[in-house]
């Protein structure tokens, strides 16, 4: 039997089953079982098309936004307003048939902005361009949904396809440790009581992913799909804003009627017509959460005008990278001036977290 057979089983015993108390467990390694082939079938395919290819975008700059919505809803125009790119604009549908870099410069910060063919629905399985185009997001620092007035309900659909694609939005990694051991079993400890699964249903998900011998210890209450993420080890996490565009086809009053029924915050724009352009991009800048970071020589004075711009949580590892590829080698200590430490020129290694506005020397051999 090939997969999707298998999946296909697996999918029919599911449906057949009712949810309960007693069927909980069943059920729960059911689901495990499918995400598990649905992660084989997934890089089956990806090896079999040649690994992705075309749509392996260079990152470039501090971080990268990726666009992601229907076709038709702006998307081309709203990364020409925001950056040099000049992606082609249409009144017709898939006009982008490629992913469209470009730049956008903000307060020192250079964003690198995606704009990928539109995402259409049941893209993730496979329709239209759909799943190396979502994959693209997988590289992303910032998520932009982008819809317009007259289908704004289309962000739950944009978020499931990048959901089934292993980008969780505005999430973050379960707080679980799963430490593989050769022999002993599987020993669980729980910091936190569990609510959503039992301590035998994570055992037997483990095995279900052909862990049989390891140390977990969980720290938050995590249900099963959570569970998965750590194991499965593929996915990733990025935080989101949503635009609507086109405002400047409807008044006032529909876009805060909109607002009311809509489960989640966005903001109202025009690419065309420029509107609320500017607090975008200071959105955008936020949601990145920078970091300034001056470099300063050992014998010199800090540099104040030109700011390293690094991600937030970002270590002095990060800033090493930043600046040339050998400087990991050489590296022999930092000194830091600012928040991050207790005192000034404070001696740090290379995983400390820098803070806003530090000022930092590498010291090398
Ligand atoms: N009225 C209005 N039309 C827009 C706006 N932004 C884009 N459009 C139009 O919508 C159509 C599709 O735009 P495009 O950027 O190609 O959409 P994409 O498929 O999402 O890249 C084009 O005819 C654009 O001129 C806007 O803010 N207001
Ligand atoms: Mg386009």
């Amino acid at each position: 039997m090939g997969l999707p057979e298998k999946i296909k089983q697996i999918e029919d015993d599911l449906h057949r089953t009712q949810v309960n108390k007693k069927t909980e467990h069943h059920v729960g390694l059911l689901r495990a079982k499918l995400s598990r082939l649905k992660d084989e079938l997934e890089e089956q395919r990806t090896r079999r098309a040649g690994g992705g290819k075309g749509y392996d975008v260079k990152k470039s700059g501090d971080a990268t936004v990726v666009l992601i919505g229907l076709p038709s809803v702006g998307k081309s125009t709203l990364l020409n307003r925001l950056t040099n790119a000049k992606s082609k604009v249409a009144s017709y549908q898939f006009t982008t048939l490629e992913v469209v870099p470009g730049v956008m410069e903000y307060k020192g910060a250079r964003i690198q902005v995606l704009d990928l063919p539109g995402i259409i629905e049941g893209a993730s399985s496979g329709k239209g361009l759909g799943k190396r185009v979502l994959a693209v997001a997988r590289s992303a620092d910032l998520v932009l949904f982008v819809v317009d007035v007259f289908q704004p309900e289309a962000r739950g659909l944009l978020e499931k396809e990048l959901r089934t694609t292993g980008v969780r939005v505005d999430g973050r990694p379960p707080n679980v440790a799963i430490e593989k051991t050769s022999t002993g079993g599987i020993s669980v400890a729980l910091q936190v009581k569990l609510t959503k699964m039992s301590e035998a249903l994570v055992k037997d998900v483990l095995r279900v992913y052909d862990v049989n011998s390891a140390r977990v210890v969980v720290r938050e209450d995590i249900d099963e799909e959570q569970l998965i993420d750590a194991l499965s080890g593929n996915r990733s996490y990025a935080p989101s804003l949503t635009v609507m565009n086109k405002i400047d086809l409807v008044n006032a009053g529909f876009t805060s009627e909109v607002a009311k029924k809509l489960a989640y915050r966005f903001i109202p724009i025009s690419a065309e017509s420029d509107i609320n352009l500017e607090a975008l991009r200071s959105e955008i800048y936020d949601r990145l959460g920078f970091l300034r970071v001056y470099l300063r020589r050992r014998t010199g004075e800090a540099d104040f005008d030109e700011p390293l711009m690094v991600k937030g949580g970002a270590t002095v590892s990060e800033v090493c990278d930043k600046i040339h590829r050998g400087m990991r080698e050489g590296f022999r200590y930092a000194q830091v001036w600012g928040t991050s430490v207790k005192f000034g020129g404070q001696r740090v290694g290379m995983g400390h977290r820098l803070m806003d506005e530090d000022v930092l020397t590498i010291v090398t051999k």
